[in-house]
């Protein structure tokens, strides 16, 4: 194992390898832990340049990395506090043994909270400090299912009802409730972070560090020393996520960021690693990555014992354990402890001879140990230059005894009987009598008792209570009229892409007094992609360190300048962590009080399809801002095929209740819509954030038609209506985005062709209409004696002649999901199937989308109304050279 200390080195004498370690005392009693430090720095290239072979580890020895004499002095009344913390145990417990009485399976978690509440308690007491005006706060991710802990300190503290308690988990019943879990959405005046989906929170952290980095070095507030921190579960850790951006923390040198990892050893089912050791497995990890790891796993009754082992037999044993072992030891009789631990070796045996079974087992673990918790967090918010982890060890359902603690079936304990309610109680002093202890009664001593008194005092001392989510940020004028104007006119026959539309609106949003500076354009590594790379040399690539060389390309006007006020965040490849940003920057009108609005471009197959959790997640946080999915539609990029042509996002875009989803086709278009989310944002202060794809195809923008603004924000307008309305056939065509020029294209088809005179419409937004539609039928319902409404579309469509035909780059369910409020059938195409590398052409032939398919159905629909002949629909297959037989792309 990587962190034995061997204590009998080859043919060396005892007594040598005491001198040894006495003169590193020495040298540490004289000249301190640096100088030790390059001593044996210096010792091992030496002994590196002499041929020794010093095996690689990135471990150290499996003990507390803070001595005990280098250990700060508690500065809080450590009896008092535990006695707040008893009290806070209970009431979490109480929480959930009665909710789950109440409303069997309701859920709620005991051992989580269980087994961190030392970690939180020397954090709320000595460490978390508040927003207020003057100071900008500590920003803290707590662990989603530890919420009860959090919630009964909250009633504690006088902030929460009993009431709200009573009815943890309920949030529907009368008075309110609780929710399971940390959610701004349902709490928006308490939670700031949503936690629970595992993995997501520490990576949130990290780029919220950064971001509050950049917030800094941009001017846009002022230099603090506030930390983040963050409490992750150890089983946690295996989330791709956990670790996936700890890099990016050290890279950056992030001492502004604390996460503290409660090591319980176990997960849901059962060890997290029951045959390794998850505490070194972590260590070398943030270690290799340059992390200042800080280990806790020894309580202070363990010291005595690590003063008497002058051999570093304790530590040597203490290494050589797996965790499924521990998890047994640490909940096992004294005398199980002696005889399985310490008598591995009659020199450790001895080392406990004057200690009793009662002492033995009562040692404690370091994430029980206020002492040696404060130590670590004081060294973290002291500690300069690197991001900080703690390694926690604890017992998972600390307390619980019999009804859980240290079990592998602890985490989904959420009931307690009589017995185990009685010893709880009476483990940790709650002042109850046997008969009301059974009813688990959210014991909160009197408001003149010392423990209230000194909870308030505490909190008062360190600003005000944590959490506690407000919106902080004034609103925005955002009177952009001039701003947006100049792209409603089009683009005088030049052929752009949207895209290139939308980086023109950018560039023009970077330099408007207002929102220029809060702009935060973020991107992964495609900005040449977009067309953006000109950002580069006006706004700057966000570099702390700004840039320490000449670029390769520094003769050139779009040279890639980096700049320690740089505007632009290129986040290089990682759309995860981009949305890091994302949400950092959409959240800061909460967080900061700054209402910085992100933009954040991406390939739009890899935004819903790769990160729709941390999208949710953005959502469930208010998040405001805006989301590019660039180079979208299945069939609009070319070339890519299968992995990257993108038909999915605009339905998977759909369960994220406050997330607009738009599909624009024109440049006036996007200016519309970006424009009216900023003020509906960031100015009415809407808690929505929006989603529009963008393409790469060229072509004429055209100017606004008149005053569409409205149809655009709601989902659909007529863009182009039929020269000949009067025509006996007629039909209403429904595009959007890139395929809307299909439609025109089907739409002069069918005029000179076929002599059928159609509508063309430009859907933006399905989902828009959809949602309106869904809304109208439920008013209706639940108002049967009034006048019923109409759904948008219907209203749209209520004069609208002729058969009815969609297209777009997307799945056929998005036209499909609205059809049940137009008038008559409606026949949808779109590109459900996998992508093909190929041109744009042979795509929407192949995906069934073009101009010609557009045509075809079109006829086909006034065929089944017994509108034209069968041989015109055959002639019709052969003129636009139609394959009959072609497979079926949903399937090939
Ligand atoms: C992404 C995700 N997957 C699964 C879960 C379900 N889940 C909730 S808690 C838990 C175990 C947590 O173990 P750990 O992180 O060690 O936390 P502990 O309770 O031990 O502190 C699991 C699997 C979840 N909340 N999120
Ligand atoms: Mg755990």
């Amino acid at each position: 194992m990587d962190n034995e200390i061997s204590t009998q080195p080859h043919g060396m004498e005892d007594v040598e390898i005491q001198e040894w370690l006495e003169s590193l005392d020495s040298v540490l009693e004289s000249s301190g832990p640096e100088v030790a430090a390059e001593i044996l720095e210096r010792l091992r290239a030496h002994a590196t340049v002499n041929g020794i072979d010093l095996p690689f580890t990135a471990n150290t020895p499996y003990a507390n990395t803070i001595p005990t004499r280098l250990e700060p002095l508690f500065p809080g009344d450590q009896e008092l506090e535990r006695r707040i913390k008893s009290l806070i145990r209970w009431i979490a417990l109480a929480m959930v043994v009665r909710a789950n009485r109440v409303e069997h399976n309701i859920g709620g978690h005991i051992s989580t909270y269980a087994s961190a509440a030392t970690l939180y308690e020397v954090g709320f007491n000595h460490f978390f400090r508040a927003r207020t005006e003057e100071f900008e706060g500590d920003t803290v991710y707590f662990q989603g299912h530890a919420s009860p802990g959090m919630y009964a300190r909250a009633f504690l503290e006088g902030r929460l009802s009993a009431q709200k308690l009573e009815n943890f988990r309920r949030e529907l019943k009368p008075g309110g409730g609780l929710s399971s879990y940390p959610h701004p959405w349902l709490m928006p005046d308490f939670w700031e972070f949503p936690t629970v989906s595992m993995g997501l929170s520490p990576l949130m952290a990290i780029y919220q560090a950064r971001f509050n980095r950049y917030l800094e070095d941009r001017g846009l507030k002022p230099i603090t020393d506030a930390k983040v921190w963050a409490f992750l579960g150890d089983g946690e850790t295996d989330e791709p996520e956990s670790l996936g951006a700890i890099t990016l923390a050290s890279r950056e040198k992030l001492d502004n960021l604390i996460f503290v990892v409660n090591c319980n050893l176990q997960r849901l089912d059962g060890p997290v690693r029951g045959n390794g050791q998850i505490i070194q497995e972590l260590e070398s990890a943030f270690r290799g990555a340059r992390w200042n790891v800080v280990k806790v796993l020894w309580g202070s009754e363990w010291d005595p014992i690590f003063e008497r082992d002058t051999e570093g037999l304790l530590v040597k044993r203490m290494g050589e354990l797996v965790d499924g072992e521990y998890q047994k030891l640490v909940v096992s009789s004294g005398a199980y402890v002696r005889e399985h631990f310490f008598g591995s070796d009659p020199r450790l045996l001895k080392l406990v001879e004057p200690m009793s079974d009662e002492s033995l087992r009562r040692l404690r673990l370091g994430g029980h140990d206020p002492r040696k918790v404060y130590a670590a967090y004081k060294a973290a918010v002291d500690h300069k230059g690197s991001p900080t982890v703690i390694l926690a060890r604890t017992i998972k359902g600390y307390g619980l005894g019999e009804a859980g603690e240290g079990k592998n079936v602890t985490h989904q304990q959420k009931k307690l009987n009589e017995d185990e309610l009685r010893e709880f109680r009476s483990r940790f002093g709650i002042p109850l009598n046997d008969e009301d202890c059974i009813e688990v009664p959210f014991y909160r001593p009197p408001e003149d008792s010392v423990e209230i008194q000194y909870l308030r005092a505490r909190r008062e001392a360190l600003g005000g209570y944590v959490p506690k989510r407000s919106v902080r940020a004034k609103p925005l004028a955002a009177d952009h009229d001039e701003l947006f104007k100049e792209f409603h006119e089009g683009s005088d026959g030049r052929e752009v892409s949207t895209t290139m539309a939308f980086v023109g609106m950018l560039r023009k949003m970077l330099k408007d007094p207002e929102i220029g500076k809060l702009v935060v354009p973020i991107v992964p590594d495609e900005a040449r992609t977009f067309g953006m790379e000109s950002l580069f040399r006006t706004a700057g690539i966000y570099s702390s360190v700004g840039q320490k060389y000449e670029p390769v390309d520094v003769n050139t006007l779009l040279y890639y300048k980096e700049a320690k006020d740089g505007q632009i965040l290129e986040e290089g490849i990682t759309e995860a962590g981009s949305m890091g940003s994302f949400i950092a920057a959409g959240s800061a009108y909460a967080t900061h009080g700054i209402n910085t609005i992100p933009f954040f471009i991406y390939y739009s197959m890899f935004g819903f399809q790769r990160i729709a959790d941390f999208i949710w997640a953005a959502a469930d946080m208010r998040t405001r801002g805006f989301m590019l999915g660039g180079t979208a539609g299945r069939t609009t990029l070319s070339g890519e095929g299968l992995q990257h042509q993108d038909g999915n996002s605009q339905v998977l875009a759909l369960p994220v209740p406050n997330n607009k989803a738009y599909d624009p086709a024109f440049a006036y278009e996007i200016a519309v819509i970006i424009q009216d989310g900023i003020r509906r944002m960031y100015k009415d202060g809407e808690n929505i954030f929006y989603y529009i794809t963008v393409m790469n195809e060229p072509y004429a923008m055209p100017s606004m038609p008149g005053d569409v603004k409205d149809g655009i924000l709601r989902g659909m307008y007529r863009f182009r209506p039929a020269t000949n309305p009067k025509s006996k056939l007629r039909a209403q065509l429904f595009g959007s985005g890139a395929i809307l020029n299909e439609v025109l294209r089907a739409q002069e088809i069918l005029e000179t062709k076929y002599s059928v005179a159609a509508d063309v419409w430009s859907v933006t937004s399905y989902k828009e209409l959809y949602n309106d539609g869904i809304e109208t039928e439920r008013w209706n319902r639940l108002h049967p004696g009034e006048k019923p409404r109409t759904p948008y579309v219907a209203k749209c469509l209520s004069d609208a002649p002729g058969v009815l035909v969609a297209a777009s780059d997307y799945l056929k369910t998005l036209p499909n999901m609205i059809s049940k409020w137009m008038p008559r059938r409606l026949a949808s195409l779109g590109t459900d199937g996998f992508g093909r590398s190929e041109g744009r052409a042979a795509l929407r032939d192949f995906f069934e989308v073009d101009s010609r398919f557009i045509t075809l159905a079109t006829l086909h629909e006034l065929f089944v109304d017994g509108k034209i002949e069968r041989c015109v629909l055959d002639k019709a297959i052969k003129d636009l050279g139609i394959n009959a037989d072609k497979p079926n792309p949903v399937t090939t």
